[in-house]
């Protein structure tokens, strides 16, 4: 039995006598061994990338940590940061079924007693790596799924889902700490015209490109957010009326300023914009209704103007 890819595996056991008999069984096998006398550099092996550690053979009766503490705060790791997850499979002197039972308590998914049948080794690793694959590819889709729940496909920002609740939890916090909060909406201008023109691709590049320069313009803790078409919602977090019209001024400006590529667009495009504060007894509902109102305002006092 071999593996189709090579497969990195991260030997833990104190014994360098040990760790050389299993490596020199595994290495047969076409496997990459990665020794560790110890958890400091078991640890250490994990978090580096480029050694890409596929699974965890470990001793349990090892001086410092015992192969228990170690599995447990691997465990602990891998669901606090972003270490991905390792099958590990304990190799042990001990075959009583409390020694097992306790093993797998401690977050391994594999005990076999030493002396251990390489045969029945590989076939255990072939297990583990095969639901590790199965795992990798379930998060994988779990990611993407997530992404197209949060995010709009055409800029990348939030949709209008996402972006509706940050703002109910911006508002929450606000509430908390007694912290200020602006909003802003805006439109583009005469988009219309622009799909009508230079055709709907155009239009598509014209929105990627202005949300990308507003997310540049903008602090890292605001947030922009797609409400729909050519409608966006900006929330501007800790951030009086006043400073949010000066903030937002800025931002016409430089969307009026944006010089598309003449393959696109030969002109300028600009966009007109509603800002509000959150007050004392607004809800969700009424803050966007009154930041509705005013870029309707702005739209009717002549486009590419801020209204507060
Ligand atoms: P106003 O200044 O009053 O806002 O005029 P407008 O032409 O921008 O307003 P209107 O709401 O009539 O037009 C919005 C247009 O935006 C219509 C729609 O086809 C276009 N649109 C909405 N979503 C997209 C998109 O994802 N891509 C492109 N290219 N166009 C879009
Ligand atoms: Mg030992
Ligand atoms: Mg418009
Ligand atoms: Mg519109």
């Amino acid at each position: 039995m071999s593996f189709s890819d090579p497969l990195n595996v991260l030997v833990v056991d104190d014994s360098a006598t040990e760790r050389a008999l299993l490596s020199a069984i595994l290495e047969r096998f076409g496997v990459k061994v990665i020794e560790a006398e110890g958890a400091d550099s078991a640890l250490q092996c994990l978090q580096t990338p480029k050694l890409n550690i596929d699974l965890i053979l470990m001793d349990i009766q090892m001086p410092d940590i015992s192969g228990y503490q170690l599995a447990a705060q691997i465990r602990k790791m891998e669901s606090e940061s972003f270490l991905e997850w390792h099958p590990i499979i304990f190799l042990s002197g001990q075959h009583d079924p409390q020694s097992i039972a306790m093993g797998i308590e401690c977050g391994a998914d594999d005990y076999l007693t030493k002396p251990v049948d390489s045969i029945t080794l590989l076939a255990k690793m072939r297990a583990m790596t095969r639901i590790a694959e199965m795992r990798r590819r379930l998060v994988k889709t779990q990611e993407t799924l997530s992404r197209q729940a949060h995010f709009d496909e055409l800029t990348g920002i939030a949709n209008r889902r996402h972006i509706f609740n940050l703002l109910e939890n911006e508002i929450s916090r606000c509430r908390r700490y007694n912290y200020a909060m602006s909003i802003a909406y805006f439109d583009i201008d005469f988009f219309k015209r622009i799909n009508d023109n230079f055709g709907h691709n155009a239009g598509d590049k014209v929105l990627q490109r202005i949300c990308s320069v507003v997310e540049m313009e903008l602090r890292k803790v605001d947030m922009l957010g797609r409400i729909g078409g050519e409608e966006f919602c900006i929330i501007l977090p800790e951030c009086q009326l006043q400073n949010a019209s000066g903030i937002i001024d800025r931002l016409r400006e430089s969307i009026a300023n944006i010089n598309f590529d003449t393959d696109i667009l030969n002109r300028n495009v600009t966009a007109s914009f509603g800002v509000t504060h959150l007050r004392k007894n607004d809800n969700l509902s009424n803050l966007i209704s009154r930041a509705d109102e005013l870029l309707y305002e702005a739209k009717n006092g002549g486009r590419n103007c801020v209204v507060s």
